[in-house]
């Protein structure tokens, strides 16, 4: 298939804006776009089958109830947990994130225990951690950005010398692209003695996760980044860290019995769903899932590599454009970039009159702009849909910005 192939399965990307500037989306690591199937399905569930899960006997209880679990098998398989009780649906990356801070870390952590972080996290795997550490006393460190974007192995090696009881890191960036080393940092971890949490959100919409060859112990990520609605996350976990963690939230589907003034929990992965979940948006995650193994997790991976490498070429051509992060093989499909004497947001607004959709800000990593001495970037991000010619409409639209403030 060529890219061609892929954008027709996505209704938005034939619309046009401001009014009839046709659309291109270089968006998608903030979300991405749905395509027909998502959308079909969804669609259908609440025309054909809606029910409330898990409680009635009735035909629609037993269809929704039964889509519902569909997915989250096909999920387990897509990143290939062994069991498919280790998928816990989440609202998003932050939550499932929040989930382990909240649950596993007030049961197994006390102060003064370690808890080592990375420079280049998003908010959702720092801010949970912080909370935590006001709350218990436990004590965080930061595994180091050197310049070019990548995670000091020398730092990170030092860290693990104060036998850290946890890692958290992210499998990638979403501002510098770094794809880090995931299953050679979890070893290193699990020598360690400490526990790891990967933050896949830009991760498993783009390439092959398998998170037992990565040997990780939660893995966490959001639907609405890989073609699946919003609303929807998941928290993968090893069983055994799941079944010894207490339930994040009480209520109804996540116990087993209840009685005045005591409670039993329900068996995973119900302990940790309470209440009336997102129930179409996992179907519809089901079905991203369906689409994108449909295409190939390689497929969708090398596409994006050709198109970072070119688009890192391009946007190194033009004079004042600075794109932050390692060299184009070490990176997914995400540029962010700054525009000498030019704020990323007026970059952004001339990008949008074109209809190019791009990202500016400090895209929910401050730290990490911080580091770099930058209030903010512009950032382009790729996905399947995309193509080279968007490329060159972006790097036209970066010649009118250096023409507008430069001349
Ligand atoms: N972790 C990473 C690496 C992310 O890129 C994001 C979202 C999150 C966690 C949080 O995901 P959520 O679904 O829980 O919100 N990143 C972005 C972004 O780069 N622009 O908008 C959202």
């Amino acid at each position: 298939m060529t890219p061609r192939n892929f954008r027709e399965d996505f209704p938005i990307l034939k619309r046009e804006v401001h009014p009839s500037v046709p659309l291109v989306y270089l968006d998608s690591a903030a979300t991405s776009q749905k395509p027909e199937t998502v959308l079909a399905a969804m669609d259908e569930y609440y025309r054909r089958n809606n029910a409330n899960i898990h409680r009635g006997v009735h035909v629609l209880a037993e269809e929704a109830t039964r889509a519902y679990e569909d997915a989250r098998e096909k999920i387990a398989r897509f990143i290939n947990a062994e069991k498919s009780r280790e998928i816990i649906y989440t609202r998003n990356t932050t939550e499932a994130i929040n989930l382990v801070a909240y649950s596993w870390g007030r049961a197994f952590l006390k102060k003064g225990d370690l808890v080592v972080l990375t420079e280049m996290e998003h908010h959702s795997n720092l801010v949970p951690w912080y909370i935590l550490a006001e709350q218990t006393g436990i004590e965080l460190a930061h595994v180091a950005v050197t310049g070019d974007g990548l995670l000091d192995p020398d730092d990170y090696a030092s860290k693990l010398a104060r036998f850290p009881k946890v890692v958290a890191f992210t499998h990638m960036s979403n501002v510098l692209g770094t794809i880090n080393p995931v299953a050679e940092m979890a070893a290193a971890a699990r020598k360690a003695g400490a526990i790891t949490l990967v933050d896949g959100a830009q991760a498993v919409p783009h390439m092959p996760v398998d998170v037992q060859a990565l040997g990780v112990d939660f893995y966490a990520f959001s639907g609405h980044k890989m073609c699946g609605p919003t609303g929807i996350g998941i928290l993968y976990g090893r069983e055994e860290l799941l079944k010894a963690m207490p339930p994040f939230l009480g209520g109804g589907d996540m116990i087993k019995r209840v009685e005045l003034g005591r409670f039993v929990a329900n068996e995973l992965p119900y302990k940790f769903e309470a209440g009336t979940p997102a129930i179409a948006e996992a179907i519809g995650l089901g079905a991203a899932v369906d689409y994108l193994s449909v295409i190939g997790m390689d497929v969708i991976h090398e596409h994006e590599k050709a198109l970072i490498h070119y688009a890192i070429d391009r946007l190194e051509e033009v004079p004042g454009v600075k794109v932050f992060g390692p060299s184009a093989d070490k990176k997914g499909g995400v540029a962010a970039f700054t525009f000498d004497g030019v704020h990323p947001h007026d970059v952004a607004e001339i990008l949008d009159r074109r209809g190019i959709a791009v990202r500016a800000g400090h895209h929910c990593a401050m730290p990490l702009h911080q580091k770099f001495d930058i209030p903010a970037t512009a950032r382009a991000s790729f996905y399947l849909y995309n193509e080279k010619a968007e490329i060159d409409l972006l790097i036209e639209g970066l010649y009118e910005v250096k023409k507008t403030f430069h001349s």
